[in-house]
């Protein structure tokens, strides 16, 4: 089993995540995007969308983290991915993250950290238009979390993963979730209770703090 990714991208670190929580044996290679690894040919035709991850599992080609992640959670029979009725509020969650909650924190990437590095200015517009999504699904979340510790069940899941990643690159592009106790109160819970996701946090860093300062990117 192949792990095509970067360690500084929060939708490798789901499937990381998920690896290492569950104990597998895989193989990892590097594919870095400002480097162009993503447009060569042999890894277009992994993932046409020229996108990490990418998990090759025998005849098993798969792309998007929360499918792989699925996969691995059959395959090992993993606590991920948990039975009865919180397998579909699981679904719903993991499904709320990717149309919802993770589409304010890219554009910050883009404009706190892509755009810096290119020398282009920020654009206010799509700043005030990412918080604005932020606060108005965390404001959901917040109501969530109030009386849990994780987000389905009484322990860590594929929901948590897929809502956690946002955090990724809390402290390059800030986005206002200090507003949000328990949402911050939670995540300091994953990283304080989940070893795989502090370690894939400590990985993050590795990789991003030399990368910011090659690239200037970042504040
Ligand atoms: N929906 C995809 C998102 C994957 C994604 O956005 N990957 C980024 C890195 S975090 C990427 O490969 N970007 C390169 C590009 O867009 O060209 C997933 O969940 O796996």
């Amino acid at each position: 089993m192949k792990l095509y990714g970067d360690p500084g991208s929060g939708s490798t670190r789901r499937v990381l995540a998920a690896l290492y929580h569950i104990g597998a044996e895989f193989d990892f290679e590097l594919i870095d995007l400002f480097n162009g690894d993503n447009r060569t040919p042999q890894f277009l035709a992994l993932n046409p969308n020229g996108m990490i991850p990418v998990l090759v599992d025998g005849d098993v080609v798969l792309w998007e983290a929360s499918a792989i992640n699925l996969h691995l959670a059959e395959k090992f029979g993993a606590d991920l991915l948990p039975s009865g009725a919180d397998r579909m509020l699981t679904l719903q969650w993991m499904f709320w993250a990717g149309e919802h909650w993770r589409q304010g924190p890219p554009a910050l990437f883009t404009e706190r950290i892509v755009k810096v590095a290119m020398g282009l200015p920020e654009d206010p517009r799509a700043l005030a238009d990412a918080d604005a999504s932020i606060r108005k699904f965390a404001t959901t979340l917040e109501a969530h979390l109030k009386d849990r510790r994780y987000v389905v069940g009484d322990r860590f899941s594929l929901a948590d993963i897929d809502l956690a990643a946002t955090f990724t690159h809390l402290s390059r592009t800030f986005p206002p979730y200090a507003e949000f106790p328990n949402v911050m109160a939670w995540h300091q819970r994953l990283l304080d209770e989940v070893p795989a996701w502090a370690r894939t946090r400590d990985e993050v860093e590795q990789r991003m703090v030399p990368l910011m300062a090659k690239l200037g990117g970042g504040k």
